[in-house]
């Protein structure tokens, strides 16, 4: 086992999946599912009704999620059956109106299909257990439309990441989960109750199961952020290179980049040296970065910074130190080049936060730019309830264009600069989206690249906590080398 730290938070909802688990609404063998398929994982969330507190604790949890999320609704509707009394303790509690939604029509008296008293033109949130597809969501989602209600978001307790939140979104209703996937897999995976190789067979199950199929239209253009990609002519990684505002780092990286044929950063997030240097040698071949966080490692020596600068000369990738300077500028000089690490002496590239004001870049710059470093500045963030956005982002991309000679790029979700001189790097990054307990939020590398318009993936534990990190690191070298290339062929020459 590597020395990344993995643990997970408290408010991971961990005691929640844990009784899950113990009351067998999630298990794990082979089953049947209704299509035929097998799978490997099976939630039967009916159980929970026969356990009270597990029933208040998803209520609340339910609700909590709406009003973390700023919803504004005047009634909720459970999706039946298991949605049903969930949504009645919700409303209960609060005393917020309540929708129920009937299977069928009554073939007698008044004939309705939703009992309780509608008030046209009111938002009705729904309440659910599980997503798949979502056609459980959408079939109670257009039964309440067709009675005037609004229907804009659904909560969920558990959505199984298999195409349900993208056919919602296409049709205007947004789905927020409590547990993710990969969420549930990293708590049972934990506390030992799967081991890895069931935890990878439901990741790749989920992986290949995938329900959503975009329409025709949807293919040629991807979603309608790759329409806003699609509206301008892509150049590839090599021409943005010979860009003569190209800033020659980034230049070098592009370049390298297009003969790899990768655009893959690992994060590597180890405490041993030892390790850290066996993994640089053991994933060269598939990064164009590797990225490090120097001070959680436990035996840093600067003979440690050799032999990683070494190894980047060896397999032909540059590294990134994620410091995220955010102090005024005579200051980060000093942490720049001084002090235990000396980073500018190994680093190619650095980041910074841009809330201190340009003299952060000025400080770094006076370091970085004579030794031909480069630098990122932080527009937005991976993590949930990042302050990094809108008119700070913006700001953060006018310093970027006024500091270009040193600064040639973003750590951001998305493309946030239309300049193809400049680079957009996203962490955050795993094969199924979700996230961890303590915030981080993840998005698929096909998202980031095609979708999002991003240039390069920054992944950590989705490699390093897979058992082969090799094979998993070779599977997102593909998986966002090929985005990219389907970028390049939607784009509009
Ligand atoms: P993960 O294991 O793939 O979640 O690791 C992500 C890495 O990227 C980790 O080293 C973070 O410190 C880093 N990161 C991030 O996750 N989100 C951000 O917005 C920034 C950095 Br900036």
């Amino acid at each position: 086992m590597l020395s990344t730290d993995s643990k997970m938070g408290n408010e991971c909802h961990e005691s929640l999946i844990l009784k899950l688990h113990d009351v067998q609404a999630v298990k794990f063998g082979k089953f049947t599912l209704k299509s035929g398929i097998t799978s490997p994982i099976y939630f039967d969330l009916r159980v929970i009704v026969s356990h009270p507190s597990l029933m208040n604790q998803v209520s609340s949890l339910l609700y909590q999620r709406a009003k973390d999320q700023g919803l504004k609704y005047q009634s909720i509707c459970g999706v039946p059956y298991t949605a049903l009394p969930l949504a009645t303790i919700i409303c209960a509690n609060h005393e917020l109106p309540m929708l129920i939604r009937r299977k069928e029509a009554k073939d007698y008296g008044t004939k309705k299909i939703i009992e309780g008293t509608i008030h046209p033109g009111d938002t009705c949130l729904i309440i659910e257990d599980v997503v798949t597809s979502g056609s459980s969501v959408m079939e109670t989602a257009l039964v309440l439309q067709a009675e005037g209600l609004k229907v804009t978001d659904a909560i969920v307790l558990m959505d199984r990441e298999q195409g349900g939140s993208a056919m919602l979104a296409k049709r205007g209703i947004e789905l927020h989960s409590i547990i993710s996937i990969s969420g549930l897999l990293s708590v049972l995976l934990q506390a030992e109750r799967i081991d890895t190789s069931m935890a990878e067979r439901v990741r790749r199950f989920i992986q290949e199961n995938n329900t959503y199929e975009p329409s025709r239209d949807e293919e040629d253009n991807g979603s309608s952020d790759a329409k806003k990609v699609c509206k301008r002519k892509e150049l590839s990684y090599g021409d943005r290179a010979q860009l003569p505002s190209t800033h020659p780092l980034a230049a070098q990286l592009l370049t390298l980049m297009e003969e790899k044929k990768t655009n893959l950063c690992v994060s590597a997030d180890l405490t041993a040296c030892e390790e850290l240097l066996q993994l640089a040698d053991l994933l060269g071949p598939h990064i164009c970065l590797l990225k490090t966080h120097v001070d959680i490692l436990q035996d840093f020596s600067p003979a440690f910074t050799k032999s990683l600068v070494d190894l980047a000369l060896k397999h032909n990738f540059l590294i990134f130190e994620d410091r995220k300077f955010a102090d005024i500028g005579n200051t980060v000089k000093h942490q720049y080049e001084g002090g235990l690490f000396q980073i500018s002496s190994w680093s190619h590239i650095v980041n910074a936060h841009a809330v201190p004001g340009p003299g952060v870049v000025k400080g770094l710059s006076e370091v970085g730019h004579p030794l031909n470093r480069g630098c990122l500045l932080i527009a937005q963030m991976s993590s949930q309830g990042s302050l990094a956005t809108g008119d700070y982002t913006q700001a953060v991309v006018k310093m970027a264009e006024e500091h270009s000679d040193f600064v040639f790029g973003f750590i951001s979700g998305s493309r946030i600069s239309s300049k193809p001189e400049f680079l957009h790097m996203t962490p955050g990054v795993q094969m199924l989206s979700g996230g961890d307990c303590l915030g981080q939020q993840y998005s698929r590398p096909d998202d980031v690249i095609f979708n999002k318009g991003s240039d390069i993936i920054i992944v950590g534990r989705g490699i390093l906590g897979a058992s082969d990190m090799v094979k998993a690191a070779a599977e997102y070298r593909e998986a966002g080398w090929n985005a990219y290339l389907k970028r390049l062929n939607n784009s509009c020459l």
